[in-house]
């Protein structure tokens, strides 16, 4: 079926134009500085949305907000369909009181720049476009107010789903005063975007080397996202909302390789043990993970993770039981659990150093597909495009 042989880009962001004003305005990171470039009059625009950038901030233009770029991008890179998202921090800086219409217009304007791209030559039935909105949820706004918003972004066409920071109303994702919002969200079939800004731990305090953004970005922020949906899961939201779709950025960050070790420490703690309806590894079935790895052995290994998953029903199963249900080989836990897996590009993120045609990064990525050995040609399919389409549910 053509559908299945579409690329498809759903880690891809922009900070639309009425972000970036925004951004112009503030004097405190994050924000968009204006500094002379020392030829003659000349300014450039940097970008500041992370702590003690290095240079002063990076290079900021069109390729973070105007539609030709983006389309320009994903023609370079034979990219289909983009399903993109407003890039970290989101709403998370801007006041209670300004949130709730900046995110409604943000999200009108979303709908507007999705709506205007173009459609595939080939299949009249899908845009090049569609996006993920964003919700108000800032300590201070009404929960009303997130539920309008929430029926707001199901009302536009195509807007498919949200992304979400690690923070939710500033408590975390395991805050009880999200249980409408999940209820909701689910109710309406959005999925949710789950993505990092603030990382953890990328042990500045441990040494004096500058290694610019590479320990925040490759460790702080898979990370936060391990901690956010691990909190989540611990907190029995999927057992109250069992059709909430969450699709976890950069692969889930460290939750596949620490799931078992996860379960064992919640079997093994007096608060936690029991209060789950399944044991923690069960869960992972229940996610979705974006393919941006960047190497095929760890997308391997997250398959296999995910693809296992079904095995671990039961918070209380013995080991015995748990040994049964290890029937299946691994090789079709490796092709089920890649059902679950959608590429990405990062864009406008990790742009070439040295101006290449085309991004390693994204290159990278495609190739990992390519060079897993288990899978084969179907899963490929499915990473590259054939999941995005059912699980944003893209076909018009
Ligand atoms: O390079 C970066 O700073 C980032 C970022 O902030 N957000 C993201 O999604 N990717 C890379």
């Amino acid at each position: 079926m053509a559908a299945r042989a579409l690329l498809v880009d759903i880690h891809t962001h922009i900070y639309p134009p009425r972000y970036a004003s925004y951004l112009r305005q503030r004097t405190s990171v994050p924000r968009i500085l204006s500094r002379p470039t020392g030829k003659g009059s000349e300014t450039e625009e940097r970008l500041v949305i992370l702590n003690d950038e290095p240079g002063g901030g990076r290079p900021v233009g069109p390729q973070y907000w105007d539609r030709g770029e983006k389309l320009r991008f994903m023609d370079k890179h034979g990219i289909d369909i983009s399903v993109i998202s407003t890039a970290n921090p989101w709403l998370d800086p801007i006041p209670a009181t300004e949130a709730v219409s900046l995110a409604e217009d943000m999200n009108t304007d979303l709908e507007e720049f999705c709506s205007g791209s173009p459609s595939l030559s080939s299949d009249e039935s899908f845009k090049r476009v569609y996006g993920l909105g964003l919700l108000p949820l800032v300590s201070g706004v009404p929960i009303q107010s997130i539920l309008d918003t929430i029926s707001q972004v199901s009302t536009l066409p195509h807007l498919k789903g949200v992304i979400m920071g690690t923070r939710g109303l500033g408590k975390g994702l395991d805050d009880e005063a999200l249980e409408p919002v999940w209820e909701a969200i689910a109710k309406a079939g959005l999925v949710i975007f789950l993505h990092p800004h603030y990382g953890v731990a990328d042990g500045r305090e441990w040494g004096e080397r500058e290694n610019g953004h590479v320990l925040p970005l490759a460790l702080g922020f898979p990370m936060e996202t391990t901690i956010a949906i691990t909190r989540l899961i611990l907190s029995g939201v999927y057992d109250r909302h069992p059709s909430l779709k969450i699709l976890l950025a950069h692969s889930g960050g460290c939750l596949p390789q620490l799931s078992s070790r996860l379960s064992s420490c919640v079997t093994h703690d007096p608060i936690v043990a029991g209060r789950l309806k399944h044991d923690v590894r069960w869960y992972l079935g229940k996610l979705w993970f974006d393919a941006v790895a960047y190497g095929p052995e760890e997308l391997e290994f997250v398959s296999a993770v995910i693809g296992r998953a079904e095995r671990y029903p039961d918070t209380h199963a013995d080991v015995s039981t748990q040994a049964a249900l290890t029937a299946d080989s691994a090789q079709w836990s490796k092709q089920e659990g890649a059902r679950r897996m959608l590429w990405g590009t990062d864009h406008p993120f990790f742009p070439p150093l040295d101006g290449n045609e085309k991004w390693k990064s994204v290159v990278e990525n495609l190739r990992a597909i390519d060079d897993v050995t288990s899978w084969t040609e179907t899963e490929r399919l499915a990473v590259r495009g054939g999941n995005a389409i059912s699980l944003f549910n893209l076909e018009t």
